[in-house]
């Protein structure tokens, strides 16, 4: 089967805290480690605009006005990521929203406390994935390109 027969590309966040603790280089490279492909990167402040539009399903949850604060608070990372099962691979790897469930080895289990400082985000299904990507970045923006070594990474 081709790659680009199975690709999924994902929105992933480094959101303020992560940037804070200088955990930036952490997430990358568990990213890179696991066999995912780097799509496209940004450093960048959020806007509330951006903010409100991305955590729109949110709106109305207790924890909503506290979670536009938490993303616009200072600086993020914002990437995209490909691969086979990309969706399923970075959740696993970030860990569940609450960081006291995440399983041991994920992120939010080793650098996280609490839900309102969990570090990152990373799209929750394809289709929501192709729908953040392009609100976060421009076609222009997201890069195609080949690995040498993603034949041994893709199978
Ligand atoms: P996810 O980031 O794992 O997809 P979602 O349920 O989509 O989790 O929630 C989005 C973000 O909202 C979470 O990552 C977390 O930062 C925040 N959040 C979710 N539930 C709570 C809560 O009960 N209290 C505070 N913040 C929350
Ligand atoms: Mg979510």
């Amino acid at each position: 089967m081709l790659m680009e027969d199975i690709v999924e590309r994902t929105l992933v966040l480094v959101k303020p805290d992560g940037v804070q603790r200088g955990l930036v280089g952490e997430v990358i490279s568990r990213l890179e480690r696991r066999g995912l492909r780097l799509v496209a990167a940004k450093f960048m402040q959020v806007s509330q605009e951006l903010a409100e539009t991305h955590y729109a399903i949110h709106k109305g949850k207790p924890f909503y006005e506290g979670l536009i604060r938490y993303i616009t608070s200072a600086p993020v990372m914002a990437m995209v990521w490909e691969g086979p099962n990309a969706i399923a691979a970075v959740r696993q790897t970030m860990g569940s929203t609450r960081p006291t469930e995440a399983a041991p080895g994920s992120l939010r289990h080793d650098f996280a406390l609490e839900v309102g400082r969990n570090l990152t985000h990373a799209s929750d299904s394809v289709e929501n994935g192709q729908k953040e990507v392009s609100l976060w970045f421009t076609p222009g923006e997201l890069i195609a390109w080949q690995r040498d070594t993603d034949r041994w990474i893709f199978e």
